[in-house]
């Protein structure tokens, strides 16, 4: 099994509990098994962390230097001002696939701006709670 970090950042820990007609009505609890069921088929353990702390992101990019093959995040609103996680990002060799539940690009003006996205081998935006499936998916192509 290779290891991956599924990343979710602030407020996703709100899924399923507000907003669904942007969000879905799928928890992030339900997002998070479905993911280590998947990864599990595709030979890949999801490691699954949330935090609505920039820093305590930094921090766990950081660790995943020693440890993920990928990536899988939803930095949330630090996407769009957060160049602490882009630098954090710019230090992890493996693979890094960024995900948005809603289509950032349909949304207001300073949603349509990723740092990560700088970064970020792939991008999946308004898929809902799939592209983190769609997500999982390349990741297990590209480490193949
Ligand atoms: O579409 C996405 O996944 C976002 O990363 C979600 C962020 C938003 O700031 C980004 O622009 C796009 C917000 C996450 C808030 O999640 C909630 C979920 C349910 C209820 C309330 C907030």
């Amino acid at each position: 099994m290779i290891p991956i970090l599924l990343l979710n950042g602030p407020n996703l820990n709100l899924l399923g509990q507000r907003q669904p007609e942007i969000y879905g009505a799928d928890t992030l609890a339900d997002v998070e098994d479905r993911a280590r069921a998947l990864g599990a088929e595709l030979g890949l353990e999801v490691e699954c962390r949330q935090s609505n702390h920039e820093g305590q992101l930094v921090d766990w990019i950081q660790e995943a230097r020693g440890t993920a093959h990928a990536i899988v995040l939803n930095p949330g609103a630090y996407s769009h001002t957060s160049i602490a996680i882009l630098d954090a990002l710019n230090a992890f060799d493996g693979t890094v696939i960024e995900v948005h539940v809603s289509n950032i690009h349909r949304r207001e003006a300073f949603r349509h701006r990723s740092y990560v996205s700088l970064r970020a081998d792939g991008v999946i935006a308004g898929c809902g709670v799939q592209g983190y499936a769609l997500a999982l998916r390349r990741v297990a192509e590209v480490l193949a």
